[in-house]
């Protein structure tokens, strides 16, 4: 079993395997979220990889399948850095499951998510080194780490589009804030797909197979996909699922939190907003009033293509019970959806509605 340490600030959903959020409170106070209080998103066991006889396999569609050491990746190819937010699709899941129940899920608040600097080759580097074939489409990755899914062992798995592995943006990462990446993060060697759902950044990468059609893997073919709000777990042709890629665009009220009383008067409200690789945030808004009116917010720290954004506005609040909900608006004059019902879906993904908090002033 895997524990975080006894005095870790991370707020633990599940021992085992270990599933824990960043806690909401901590967010504002760090860009790039310390390593210890980075969230943790584990399907199974943490496994305990030997970094001098770790290998990474290419294959599949290439002309020369690879076995790489981690001396060949540090040696071979340029390296890079990159400052990115990881988010689990299942962001915000306990409001959805508030709406009707998501049995066997966890119900995660809005924290599993976290910022780092990361270091690493591309991925598109090491592909092009095997050389890729024509007829591929699907970059799948496979983990180390093996989940038990219906009695069985079952290796974590996943894939991308190929046009995405081979965007700059996507790397091989062995660092993450300076530092060789922590053992539940992936050591030694993880996948680190900016601007996609966190599940495509596959942690203790084990192989990479250039293939013709998306993974079969578990994960990838029976998971990580939404449905409308119709459609149940018996009901379910997940042939016909969306696969879950990029990020969309949402924001959260960080603090205050809900439930949480204060003084009447001016409140620092704080968040963070994001999206994926579409458009970047442009406004931040809030409102007291259900959504009737709105004023903007500052944004307050906004520098990496692939991060987050920090927001903040002080309110002036009176005396009484107060809701306040959150908006971001993209380059593009996209907004977020005001209405969860319709995004309800069995799994739990995606949620990206109004964000809002009931605060009591006195
Ligand atoms: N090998 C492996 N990779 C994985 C997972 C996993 O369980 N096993 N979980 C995925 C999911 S769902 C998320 S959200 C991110 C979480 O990354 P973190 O634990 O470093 O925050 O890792 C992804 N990569
Ligand atoms: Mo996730």
């Amino acid at each position: 079993m895997q524990t975080v340490q006894p005095t870790s600030p991370l707020k633990v959903y599940q021992e085992d395997p270990l599933n824990a959020g960043t806690p909401l409170e901590y967010v504002p106070e760090a860009f790039l979220t310390p390593s210890d209080l980075f969230f943790i998103r584990g399907h199974g066991p943490i496994p305990q990889v030997e970094p001098a006889t770790y290998r990474l396999v290419v294959k599949g569609m290439v002309q020369h399948p690879l076995e790489l050491s981690m001396a060949d990746l540090l040696t071979r190819f340029p390296q890079h850095t990159l400052t990115a937010t990881l988010v689990c699709a299942g962001n915000r899941r306990d409001e959805l499951a508030a709406i009707h129940p998501l049995p066997g899920e966890i119900l995660w608040d809005a924290d599993p998510i976290s910022t780092a600097r990361w270091r690493g080759v591309r991925l598109g580097d090491v592909l092009q080194a095997a050389g890729i074939e024509k007829e591929a489409r699907y970059v799948a990755f496979r983990g180390l780490d093996q989940a038990r899914i219906a009695g069985e062992l079952v290796h974590f798995g996943s894939s991308i589009r190929l046009e995405k592995a081979l965007a700059p943006e996507v790397l091989l990462v062995y660092e993450m804030n300076d530092a060789p990446l922590p053992r539940e993060h992936g050591f030694p060697l993880r996948v680190l797909v900016p601007g996609y759902v966190g599940v495509r950044s596959v942690k203790w990468l084990q192989d990479i197979t250039l293939q013709s059609q998306p993974s079969t893997n578990y994960f990838q073919a029976r998971d990580y996909k939404t449905f409308p709000p119709t459609v149940t777990a018996e009901t379910a042709d997940w042939e016909r699922g969306k696969t879950l890629e990029e990020i969309a665009l949402n924001a959260v009220i960080c603090t205050p939190k809900s439930g949480e009383t204060r003084h009447a008067g001016p409140v620092l409200v704080q968040g963070y907003a994001l999206t994926g690789e579409e458009a970047p945030v442009e406004r931040v808004e809030l409102s007291t009033d259900q959504g009737v009116t709105w004023r903007p917010a500052t944004i307050r720290e906004k520098t990496d293509r692939w991060a987050w954004c920090f927001w903040e506005a002080i309110l002036d609040l009176p005396a009484g019970e107060c809701q306040i909900i959150v908006r971001a608006w993209d380059t593009t004059g996209k907004t977020q959806p005001k209405d969860m019902r319709p995004l309800w879906n069995f799994k739990g993904y995606a949620n990206n509605a109004w964000h809002q908090v009931q605060v009591s002033l006195v």
